[in-house]
């Protein structure tokens, strides 16, 4: 486990698991509270926890609460974060007033990062990252946890991006950043929604094993900065890549209109979808993180034997 970090709180069952390398799984939580709409959010946030530790390995769900970082949520924190209407959205800039200020906060992909390090968590289960956005030559606007894949030494579990981004652009920032992005059985980028996209990945892997190899090496060779590992939505559960972009589009579309700005534009963006497909996407996207969590918790099960 890291150093003491007077912010942190981590619960006995996480603080057990690290001090005696068990496999952990850090999870975010701007997912349940900007992500999806109640009751949803905390079906799938207790759900993911479940498969995690069916596969063998102990969840830990991340919050911003009384001042504290909290690693490993209860029940009743869950249920708290889903039902709030005033949880802010925490991203690297946000961290330390909605500590300093006891503010109620859920973590996105980037702040989840930096608390997972601290805790000295290496594995995090998400559903898709933020990147750079469609129309960003115009309003700049690329997500925070683009940066933090570049510097922050978690390796995040996804089902690649959504086309609410600008793919391309996406990836090339991740190449910038010195960003692996590895394919689990896939030798495309996955879309989300979608099994593929047309986007042809540096690197893939067909086992956890090899995830984990490279994970070991990485660590041999202290590169800092994430890795992104992309696994594809189940076949049964994607969408039809066309009628996703059309609604994509539209929503996109509809952001400018209303002169959407800053962190609110994703959570903007997903809830337009969700309405547009009639809850559709929300079926896709528990599935994808459900998946994604199976093949988490199996990647950090297959590092941890790497280290004995
Ligand atoms: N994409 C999703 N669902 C989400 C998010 C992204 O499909 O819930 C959330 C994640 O927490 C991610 C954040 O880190 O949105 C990115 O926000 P922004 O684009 O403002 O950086
Ligand atoms: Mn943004």
């Amino acid at each position: 486990m890291k150093a003491f970090n007077q912010f942190l709180e981590i619960t006995p069952e996480v603080q057990e698991a690290l001090k005696n390398n068990k496999p952990v799984v850090a999870l975010e939580s701007t997912i349940i509270s900007h992500g999806m709409p109640y009751p949803d959010n905390v079906v799938m946030a207790k759900k993911v926890e479940q498969i995690i530790r069916e596969e063998g390995a102990i969840p830990a769900t991340i919050a911003i609460m009384d001042g504290k970082i909290k690693i490993g949520l209860s029940d009743q924190d869950l249920e708290t974060l889903a039902k709030s209407k005033h949880a802010i959205k925490v991203s690297r800039r946000d961290l330390a007033s909605v500590i300093a200020l006891k503010q109620l906060g859920a973590t996105t992909v980037a702040s989840t990062m930096i608390c997972a390090e601290m805790a000295g968590i290496k594995f995090f289960v998400t559903g898709g990252i933020g990147g750079v956005h469609k129309g960003y030559e115009q309003t700049l606007d690329v997500s925070a946890d683009l940066e933090e894949l570049g510097q922050t030494d978690v390796t995040v579990i996804c089902a690649g991006a959504k086309a609410i981004l600008d793919l391309p652009r996406t990836m090339e920032y991740l190449e910038t950043k010195g960003v692996s992005v590895v394919g689990y059985q896939t030798e495309v980028l996955p879309a989300f929604y979608t099994r593929t996209s047309d986007i042809k990945l540096h690197l893939h892997v067909e086992n956890v094993q090899d995830l984990a190899k490279i994970v070991h090496a990485k660590d041999q060779l202290k590169l800092k900065g994430g890795l992104l590992v992309a696994n594809p939505i189940p076949e049964k559960d994607s969408l039809d890549g066309d009628y996703m972009n059309d609604i994509i589009n539209r929503a996109v579309k509809d952001s400018v209109k209303d002169q959407i700005e800053g962190k609110d534009v994703t959570p903007y963006l997903l809830k337009k979808i969700v309405e547009e497909t009639q809850g559709k996407s929300l079926e896709a996207n528990l599935a994808l993180v459900y998946n994604n969590a199976k093949v988490g918790a199996l990647l950090a099960k297959a590092y941890m034997a790497l280290q004995k």
